[in-house]
């Protein structure tokens, strides 16, 4: 046999009205209570991690990303596109060393592409961009920052580079 008052406090657990149990038992009432206040403090916490978790990423995608050097003198870098963003949205260069960009974008039927217009600085291309990587090869020739970004605009929508698909490539002695 189950006690009535926790019969009770079974259903009462499912329901969430306290005011059964209020008359039924007073230590169940307690023990609800601070079933709620647990709950309560679970779900606020789960929403400062997520809140973290978004401030994290979005630090993640400003940070400057600089290009590693391989064995082999070309400095790598890795970048993905998609709606609407650049990732990494900051690459740091060095000057007049070979540059190869492992460029794709996300899954998704949008197009899109990875362009730079800076020719006098020896970085002139547009590449339509693929779930599959591609590369892009340069070399920067002059010092200083240049924008690089997605091309692709759709009638007389905004283009993708103003909804946020552009970055920079900052080139360094
Ligand atoms: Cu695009």
């Amino acid at each position: 046999m189950i006690p009535a008052f926790m019969a009770v406090t079974s259903v009462d657990w499912q329901s969430g009205h306290t005011a059964v149990v209020a008359a039924s038992c007073r230590e169940t009432r307690k023990k609800t209570e601070r079933g709620i206040r647990m709950r309560s403090i679970m779900s606020l916490m789960v929403m400062i991690i997520a809140c973290l978790t978004i401030v994290t990423r979005a630090n993640a995608e400003e940070t400057p990303v600089r290009a590693t050097i391989d064995s082999d003198g070309v400095q790598r870098v890795v970048v993905l596109g998609g709606g609407y963003f650049l990732r990494p949205k900051h690459i740091i260069v060095k000057v007049n060393v070979p540059v190869e960009l492992k460029v794709s974008k996300e899954p998704g039927w949008v197009p899109h592409n990875i362009a730079m217009d800076s020719p006098e600085a020896g970085m002139a291309f547009e590449v339509s961009l693929s779930e599959e990587p591609k590369l892009v090869r340069f070399s920067a020739t002059k010092t200083g920052t240049f924008p690089i970004y997605c091309s692709k605009k759709l009638l007389f929508f905004s283009s993708h580079r103003e909804k946020g698909m552009e970055g920079r490539v900052e080139v360094i002695e």
